[in-house]
C-alpha cells in the first residue's frame, strides 16, 4: 500500500513536472526597496549584490523603512514585463514576492510592510503581473525567502537590530508572516507554477515540511524549489551561476544573473552578451537544466535598456531556433571537445548550434547512432550533405565519423543551427587507447 502511494506520487509529480522540462527558459526578476538604493547607501557604493546592501552595511530597519517612501515606480507596465519575457522565448517568470528585507512586494494582510500599504505607489504589482501572464500564456512563479526577513525581529538575518542573543523566537516570526504571507500568494494570484523557496539556512526539517504542506495543499500543481531544504522539492536549484559540469541526472534549473548583481545596481552595466547567454542556454539544456536568467529592475519600474536590448536579440534567436531548445532532454558527452559548437537534443533529433561557421567539411567524431538526414533548422528545405561512416580500425581512436560538408551561406550572428535526425536512441562512443 504505502509503495503504491510513493508510485502515485511519483506519477502526479511527472504530470506537474511536465510544463517546466518543456519551457526550458525562464525569466527570474529581482525587484525590492534594494532597486531605490540602486547600490548605494548614503553616497557610498557599495561591493556586493545590491539586494544585500541593508544586510552588508548593517542598515537599521528604520533607516531602511525610509526607501518605502521614496518608492512610487510609476514607470512599471505588467505588459511590458511579460511581452519582453515572451519575446525573449521564455515560458515562466519569477518574481521576488518578498526578498531577505522582509517587504512584501505586493498587498499584504499579514504585514504593513508591502508597496501597497507603505509606498507612495500604494498598487500590487503582483496582481498586474498575474493578469498580463495569464493573457501571454506565461507561468507567474513566485520568489520567497522564508528564513531570512531582516525586518522581522524573530527571522533569520538580521544580527545588528536583532542579535540572535536576543532569544528569537522563528515559529512566531514563521506564524504572524511567513506562513500567511505564503498563503495569500496562493490564493490571491490564480495558479502559480511554482515556489521559489531561498536560503533555507539552519530551517529545521520540520519547519521545511510545513512550508512545502502548505504549498501543496493550496495548490497542488505548483512546483517547489530545493531551497525550501531537507529534500521537500520537486526539482533542484543548483548554485548561482553554478552549472553542472555534464549531464545531471535530475531535473534542475540554473538561477543566473545577467550581469553581476541580481536587484538593479546602477553602477553595474557588465551585461552577458546574446552569444554568451545563447551558449549558455545550450550547455545548460544539453546537461539537463532548466536556464532562469535574472533582470533587475529600477526603482522607477523600468527595466534596464542594456538588458531589455540583450533580451531582444536573444529573442530574435529564439524565434528561429526554440525548436532546438523547448523540451530538449539530456544528450550525452561526445569524447572530444568540439568549441565550434553546442548540442541539445530531442528523442530522434540532434542539433547542433554552430557558433564559428565555415563553409566545407566539418567532422563530428563518435556519435554512434546512424544519421539519416541533415538539414539547417531555419531552412528545412536545405538539406546538408554528409558522409556517416561507423568506427573502424584506422579511424581516430575508432570512433565513427560525420563529415558534414557545410554550404556557404551567411550564418547567424549567434548559432546556425542543424537539425541531425538519427535512428535507434542517441549514442555517443568513449575514446579508446
Ligand atoms: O541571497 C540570495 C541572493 O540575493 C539571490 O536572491 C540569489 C538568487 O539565487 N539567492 C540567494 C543566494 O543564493
Amino acid at each position: 500500500m504505502i509503495q503504491q502511494d510513493l508510485a502515485l506520487e511519483e506519477d502526479a509529480r511527472q504530470l506537474k513536472m511536465q510544463w517546466w522540462r518543456e519551457a526550458r527558459f525562464g525569466l527570474f526578476i529581482h525587484w525590492g526597496l534594494y532597486a531605490v538604493a540602486a547600490g548605494e547607501w548614503k553616497g557610498q557604493p557599495f561591493d556586493g549584490v545590491s539586494e544585500w546592501i541593508m544586510k552588508r552595511m548593517a542598515v537599521p530597519v528604520a533607516e531602511y523603512e525610509e526607501l518605502a517612501g521614496q518608492f512610487n515606480p510609476i514607470g512599471f507596465d505588467a505588459e511590458a514585463w511579460v511581452g519582453l519575457a515572451k519575446a525573449a522565448g521564455m515560458k515562466y517568470i519569477v518574481i521576488t514576492a518578498k526578498h531577505h528585507d522582509g517587504f512584501a512586494m505586493y498587498g499584504s494582510a499579514s504585514s504593513p510592510y508591502n508597496i501597497v500599504d507603505a509606498t507612495p505607489y500604494g498598487c500590487d504589482p503582483l496582481k498586474a503581473l498575474a493578469e498580463a501572464c495569464a493573457k501571454e500564456d506565461i507561468r507567474l512563479c513566485f520568489y520567497y525567502s522564508q528564513f531570512q526577513d531582516w525586518h522581522h525581529p524573530d527571522a533569520g538575518g538580521n544580527d545588528w537590530d536583532y542579535p540572535d542573543a536576543a532569544g528569537k523566537d522563528f515559529e512566531r516570526y514563521m506564524q504572524e508572516k511567513a506562513l500567511p504571507q505564503m498563503r495569500e500568494l496562493l490564493t490571491q494570484y490564480g495558479p502559480i507554477g511554482l515556489i521559489w523557496f531561498d536560503t533555507p539556512m539552519s530551517l529545521t526539517e520540520d519547519q521545511s515540511r510545513r512550508f512545502a504542506e502548505l504549498v501543496r495543499g493550496l495548490q497542488p500543481n505548483c512546483l517547489i524549489n530545493s531551497r525550501v531544504g531537507h529534500q521537500y522539492h520537486d526539482y533542484a536549484s543548483t548554485g548561482d551561476n553554478m552549472i553542472p559540469s555534464d549531464v545531471f541526472d535530475t531535473d534542475w534549473e540554473v538561477p543566473a544573473t545577467l550581469n553581476h548583481t541580481w536587484g538593479y545596481k546602477k553602477a553595474d552595466d557588465n551585461w552577458k552578451s546574446p552569444v554568451q547567454l545563447v551558449k549558455l542556454l545550450v550547455d545548460i539544456n544539453r546537461k539537463g537544466g532548466n536556464y532562469l536568467l535574472n533582470v533587475g529592475p529600477r526603482g522607477d519600474g523600468t527595466i534596464p535598456e542594456g538588458s531589455v536590448r540583450i533580451l531582444e536579440e536573444v529573442g530574435a534567436w529564439m524565434r528561429v531556433n526554440s525548436e532546438a531548445i523547448y523540451g530538449t532532454v539530456p544528450c550525452p558527452t561526445f569524447p572530444y571537445l568540439m568549441p565550434w559548437c553546442g548540442f541539445t537534443h530531442k528523442p530522434g533529433k540532434l542539433y547542433l548550434h554552430v557558433y564559428e561557421w565555415r563553409g566545407g567539411n566539418r567532422v563530428i567524431f563518435g556519435l554512434g547512432s546512424p544519421v539519416k538526414r541533415a538539414y539547417l533548422l531555419a531552412e528545412p528545405e536545405k538539406e546538408i550533405e554528409f558522409v556517416h561512416n561507423s568506427a573502424g580500425m584506422n579511424l581516430s581512436q575508432q570512433l565513427s565519423r560525420l563529415i558534414l560538408t557545410l554550404p556557404q551561406l551567411t550564418p547567424d550572428p549567434i548559432a546556425t543551427v542543424i537539425v541531425l535526425e538519427y535512428e535507434g536512441e542517441l549514442k555517443t562512443e568513449p575514446l579508446k587507447p
